[in-house]
């Protein structure tokens, strides 16, 4: 096995990931910036399959209509001569003081309006680039004085946004789907939709809920301290997962974006393993960046990083599933059991037998679950002794 990156490997990175010029709160760019069509041209050679963008990562906000146009046009002919597709793209809705108080959820209406016609147009953007998935990270859409910003009429406006959007691409044609990116904070205090079980929830009171889905990130919920491989598998349950932002974090810290695999190997791995396993067809998008200490071959190295880390890790998890010693250990562990239902459909009959079952609790409660042993063997492969 090389873990050559191949177009079929479906992975993708966004402009604002290899073009990260390393600023930080506290400090000034360590790197110059790459012309679009620079970045187009590395990852055609380091083998991904697409590139994701912002509407200001290519076109400068305040652009002209005819300057849009011929960014667009030469950015689209070195796209093509990568051999590269654009399958997501997104709004800036962020950068610009206008936006300092939120997008869809500011407080002021014409804040709000402005939003809403930006993204109208970055959409059109999108489609005009073959992307089909469109995605929404709220940056600003949160608080910090909760008194001053009430919830629920965030949430209302929230709503009636996405509402007014999934209208627009309806209206256009447009064969596009959304996927909500949670965030718990950063760079507000408080950030709305934080989670991926928070977006699930919001979808449900849309318009067009089919339209729309999730684009979590390793990072985000990590953040909040949560288990990401759980929020992926819900969102997959769900029938939710139209996109996913792939790096690695520590808990409790700023969004640190680091390359793919960086931190907790194990969840990383686990994350693979169940990508892998589900059926997911969509790109394996990298929403990370290299280090700030880092220069162009960093960069470069970066990039080559995320992609061979996962395709390790895709291959360490095929062999664990081809492994008969762990099929033993889950069978141990009752892990298919899971997979049978409880009690099925409820029916008086059904409730009745179970009322007169009887168990014997005291074997049940002694029972050992195996689960170190399942556990042992995955570690054991993953550090590459199995
Ligand atoms: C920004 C953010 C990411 C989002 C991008 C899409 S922009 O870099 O940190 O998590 O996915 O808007
Ligand atoms: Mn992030
Ligand atoms: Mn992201």
């Amino acid at each position: 096995m090389t873990y050559e990156p191949a177009p079929e490997h479906r992975f993708t990175f966004g402009l604002w990931t290899l073009g990260n010029v390393g600023r930080d709160p506290f400090g000034d760019p360590t790197r110059a910036a790459l012309d679009p069509v620079d970045t187009v041209g590395l990852l055609g050679e380091l083998g991904a399959w697409g590139v994701n963008l912002h509407d200001n990562d290519l076109v400068p906000f305040g652009a002209s209509a005819a300057e849009r146009d011929r960014i667009v046009k030469r950015f689209r002919s070195a796209v093509d001569a990568a051999g590269l597709v654009v399958p997501m793209t997104t709004t800036n809705l962020f950068t610009h003081p206008v936006f300092k108080d939120g997008a869809f959820t500011a407080n002021d209406p014409a804040v709000r309006r402005f939003a809403l016609q930006k993204t109208m147009r970055s959409i059109d953007l999108g489609a005009e680039l073959g992307a089909s998935t469109y995605v929404f990270w709220g940056g600003r859409e949160g608080s910090e004085v909760t008194a001053a910003k009430p919830t629920g009429d965030a949430y209302d406006r929230y709503l009636e946004a996405l509402n007014f959007l999934c209208g627009y691409v309806r209206d256009q044609g447009y064969e596009m789907r959304f996927a909500l990116e949670p965030k718990p904070n950063e760079p507000r205090g408080d950030s709305f939709l934080a989670t991926v079980a928070h977006a699930l929830t919001f979808i449900d009171h849309l318009d067009h809920p089919h339209m729309v889905g999730v684009n979590p990130e390793v990072a985000h919920e990590t953040m909040a301290g949560l288990n990401f491989v759980h929020a992926v598998a819900m969102a997959l349950w769900a029938g939710k997962l139209f996109h996913i932002d792939l790096n690695a974090q520590r808990m409790s810290r700023y969004d640190q974006d680091f390359r793919f695999g960086q931190e907790d190997l194990k969840e990383a791995f686990l994350l693979v393993r169940l990508l892998e396993g589900s059926g997911y067809e969509g790109p394996r998008h990298f929403d990370a960046h290299a280090l700030r200490v880092e220069d162009a071959a960093g960069v470069r190295e970066f990039a080559r990083g995320c992609m061979r880390t996962y395709l390790i890790l895709a291959e360490k998890a095929r062999e664990l599933d081809a492994d008969p010693r762990f099929a033993e250990a889950l069978a141990a562990a009752q892990a298919p059991a899971l997979g049978v239902p409880t009690v099925g459909a409820y029916s008086p009959q059904a409730a009745r037998e179970l009322s007169e079952e009887e168990f014997d609790l005291d074997g049940l409660a002694r029972r050992g679950a195996g689960h170190e042993r399942v556990d042992q063997l995955l570690v054991e492969r993953l550090l590459g002794v199995a």
